[in-house]
């Protein structure tokens, strides 16, 4: 079949709207209609060639919902019709990985998806009969897609597509480091830095387990706003303190218990892990820091009882912990639509771009 697409063809171009051929699903695999996909910042991050594993041409896209229109043979779990969030992330529940219960870090289908094919080592894009990569089992920004039906999660077929697709990685990664990561208790003492789409999702996690003092720090001032609606309770601007760790510091009576560093910048990253307690803080490390870079702390923080960790996907295992967060959000357990700003026609989609950069937006959606 055709299908309409925006093809990243090279690091730091603009993608392009094209009709695409598109191959049915194979062995296990499943044909998706996407009505929306999200754009998060780890698309600009490929996009931008910061990636080293970024591979072009390509479909990007990570971040989408949409509906079930075939399935290929040994597809039993799902059904034509069905509402589905794409995971990159998958969730077999048979590799050593799944079967650990120690991480969601399911490595099924990881080889071939970090190589933008599916399990079969080939692709189903192409143009003129050269292939076009798939991008993290996902590629949302094509109307049609197809992913291996381990990684996708079923949800209910009342939740609006252009709100739930959020939930396909900035929703789910934000709360997830909270709730299933840090794993942070009522009363506790949070700081966040960077209060993007994905930061303004651990201030309201936190909020939802019941934390005491909520810290935001950005460099954007724009962002108090919002992130206040969401839960936060004190707002540091590093730009006009002498140093964010001792406000922190004294903020919270000697540290934060809990960190959460939503920015991918490695300075700010042992900011956040030094401005912790003495003897238990945890700071997660969500951001995606650039190729190559190094974290360093002095290794008495480490002696004295901190921790760093590191959260991927919110540590939620997909095909369990989506559909759940998707009842969240029809039951106004959590909110999402304020967090979506604005939303585009598929052939604006670098205007989605231009609109993070600027920091005008929190979350732009295409919707097809
Ligand atoms: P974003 O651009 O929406 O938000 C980043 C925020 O950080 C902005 O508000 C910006 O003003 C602020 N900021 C930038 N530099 C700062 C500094 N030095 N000090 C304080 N604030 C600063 O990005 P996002 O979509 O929220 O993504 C955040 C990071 O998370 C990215 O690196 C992204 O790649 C990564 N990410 C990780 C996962 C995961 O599973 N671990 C999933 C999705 C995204
Ligand atoms: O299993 O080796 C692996 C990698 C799994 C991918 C996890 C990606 C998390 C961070 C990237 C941001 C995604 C939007
Ligand atoms: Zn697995």
């Amino acid at each position: 079949m055709k299908t309409k697409a925006a093809v990243a063809w090279k690091a730091g171009q603009p993608l392009t709207i094209e009709t695409v051929d598109l191959e049915g699903p194979k062995f296990g695999e499943v044909l998706v209609e996407i009505k929306a996909t999200g754009i998060c910042h780890t698309d600009y991050y490929t996009l931008s060639g910061a990636d080293p594993e970024g591979l072009f041409p390509a479909i990007l896209g990570h971040e989408g919902a949409g509906v079930v229109v075939d399935v290929g043979p040994g597809v039993t779990g799902l059904k034509k019709g069905d509402h589905v969030i794409p995971l990159y992330t998958a969730e077999c529940r048979q590799c050593k990985f799944c079967l650990s219960r120690k991480t969601n870090l399911c490595q099924a289908v990881r080889a071939t998806q970090g190589k933008g094919l599916m399990p079969d080592s080939s692709s189903r894009f192409s143009i003129d009969g050269q292939p076009i990569l798939h991008y993290m089992g996902t590629s949302t920004f094509s109307n049609y897609t197809v992913v291996p039906e381990i990684a996708l999660a079923k949800i209910r077929s009342d939740a609006p597509f252009d709100k739930v697709c959020y939930i396909g990685c900035g929703v789910t990664t934000g709360l997830g480091a909270v709730l299933f990561t840090a794993k942070v208790e009522a009363g506790a003492n949070v700081a966040v830095f960077g209060l993007g789409g994905i930061g303004l999702n651990v201030i309201q996690g936190a909020k939802m387990v019941g934390a005491d003092k909520i810290i935001g720090v950005d460099i954007n001032p724009e962002r108090q706003e919002m992130a206040r609606k969401f839960g936060m309770t004190h707002f540091i601007n590093p730009k006009e303190v002498d140093n964010v760790v001792d406000a922190i510091v004294q903020i919270t009576d000697g540290g934060a218990d809990y960190s959460f560093e939503c920015i991918g910048n490695t300075q700010v990253m042992r900011q956040a892990l030094e401005c912790t307690h003495k003897g238990w803080g945890q700071s997660i490390i969500i951001g995606v820091a650039e190729a190559g870079a190094e974290i360093s702390t002095r290794p008495f923080q480490l002696v004295t009882g901190r921790e760093w960790k590191g959260s991927a996907f919110g540590g939620a295992r997909g095909r369990t912990d989506v559909p759940k967060i998707v009842d969240w959000y029809m039951e106004g357990k959590i909110n999402i639509d304020d967090l979506i700003t604005h939303h585009l026609k598929l052939e604006d989609i670098n205007k989605g771009f231009d609109l993070m950069k600027s920091g005008e937006s929190i979350r732009s959606v295409v919707v097809y």
